[in-house]
């Protein structure tokens, strides 16, 4: 905590690796790393170097402070056309008895059922389903808004946008107009998986391709839209393809600068195709942020998905590059439950967010989507909010 430039001189100076120490240096003097820089992290340099690093980074930028939202997610679908390996999601188009379909009306209920609580953000995310298509989200979208203009919609991955787009015979960028023009704001991180063609090819070679992922984005951002990126990280892939994903995504940003946040997502191996492979071990996840953290220099925000994690390794992540944790979630996603997460409904109230915040001495910063600050908990007293209805 509050490690000063002097603590991180000092270790970067006693590391006997030349090329270890010069990375420390670079990080120091904010200079970029670069692939071979970020590999050999991953390959040779202890976690208390590289988290040292990170956490230098992470303070650097934005000290303590720790986001995070109040939010709920809509998953209108779990019946995808596509048959990704690592997915314990989805049912197949001819399963999809077995999968759920909401309607529109079901969908506005759950928008109601947040009427008169204070959340800012709903998250739509789902499978690919072949009857939903661009003009069922624009309506969608139009009645979100109608309802409640001041609820942020950060909705679909360029997995289900590059699908919609290509059905509906548009280009991308008259896709995410016409989406833009019916209410979305912002596009979540998710469909990235490991931008590697060979890789792909493993784990879900039938969806769009990392060149098409980086369009739509690309498109967004040149229409004032921020958007997430993610990295599905701890299968089959090797440290160079975690960076070469990453480098994709920092050649980007320099263009663009539209990224708000890098959320790499642990690998569950529970109830999917690649069960088989095991789930890395914690010391692989902080090293994956601590890297992260490291390398997308360009990137303001690195965040650990709670209900994928799990709270306490998610509370470990904040000492090694994270600074925002997402949301309150309330029960409202499936993905990381069936996959195996240990948490299994996945809801914390906004005292219990703090409280974990607060428990390892950050501080809690509630933010919009945009990372506007909504409420800074730092000096909140945590008994007298756990008993007030309004952070429950
Ligand atoms: O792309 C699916 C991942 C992603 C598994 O932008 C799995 O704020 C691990 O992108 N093990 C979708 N991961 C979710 C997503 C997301 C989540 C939270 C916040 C944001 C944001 C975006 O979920 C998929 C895929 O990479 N996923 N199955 C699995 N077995
Ligand atoms: Fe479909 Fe997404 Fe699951 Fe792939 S990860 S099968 S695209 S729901």
């Amino acid at each position: 905590m509050d490690m000063s430039t002097e603590q991180i001189r000092e270790i970067v100076s006693n590391q006997q690796d030349a090329k270890l120490r010069r990375i420390g240096e670079k990080t120091i003097n904010r200079e970029r790393i670069f692939f071979d820089e970020a590999v050999l992290l991953f390959e040779k340099a202890g976690l208390a170097f590289t988290g040292a690093l990170a956490n230098y980074k992470r303070e650097s930028m934005h000290g303590n402070k720790t986001y995070f939202n109040r939010n709920f997610h809509i998953e209108p679908t779990n019946v995808c056309v596509f048959s990704c390996a690592f997915c314990s999601y989805s049912r197949i188009y001819a399963h999809r008895d077995e999968g759920w379909e909401l309607s529109i009306d079901q969908m506005m209920n759950m928008v109601k059922k947040y009427d008169g609580k204070p959340v800012t953000e709903v998250h739509i995310v789902g499978g690919v389903h072949p009857k939903m298509n661009l003009y069922f989200f624009v309506e969608l979208l139009q009645k979100i808004k109608a309802h409640r203009p001041g609820l942020h919609i950060k909705g679909f991955t360029a997995v289900e946008l590059d699908y919609m787009f290509r059905k509906a015979k548009l280009s991308v960028e008259e896709g995410m107009k016409t989406l833009h023009d019916a209410g979305l704001d912002s596009l979540p991180g998710g469909g990235a998986e490991i931008f590697d063609a060979e890789i792909r090819m493993q784990i879900c070679e039938d969806k769009v391709n990392a060149d098409g992922w980086l369009d739509i984005h690309r498109q967004a951002h040149l229409l004032g839209m921020h958007s997430n990126a993610t990295m599905l990280y701890g299968h089959i892939e090797n440290y160079s393809h975690r960076v070469d994903h990453m480098e994709r995504l920092r050649s980007l940003q320099d263009e663009t600068g539209g990224f708000n946040t890098f959320i790499p997502l642990k690998f569950r191996n529970k109830g999917n195709d690649m069960s088989h492979v095991a789930e890395s071990s914690v010391i692989e996840d902080m090293k994956t942020y601590a890297v992260s953290r490291l390398f997308m220099d360009n990137f303001p925000h690195i965040k650990a998905y709670w209900p994928m994690l799990g709270r306490q390794s998610a509370q470990l992540t904040l000492s090694f590059g994270v600074n925002d944790l997402d949301g309150t979630i309330d029960d409202s996603t499936k993905i990381y439950s069936m996959a195996g997460s240990e948490e299994q409904h996945p809801s914390l109230s906004t005292a219990e967010l703090v409280a974990l915040i607060k428990q390892v001495k950050r501080e809690p910063v509630e933010r919009d989507t945009l990372y506007k600050e909504i409420k800074n908990y730092k000096d909140m007293d945590l008994t007298a909010m756990a008993s007030s209805p309004l952070y429950n």
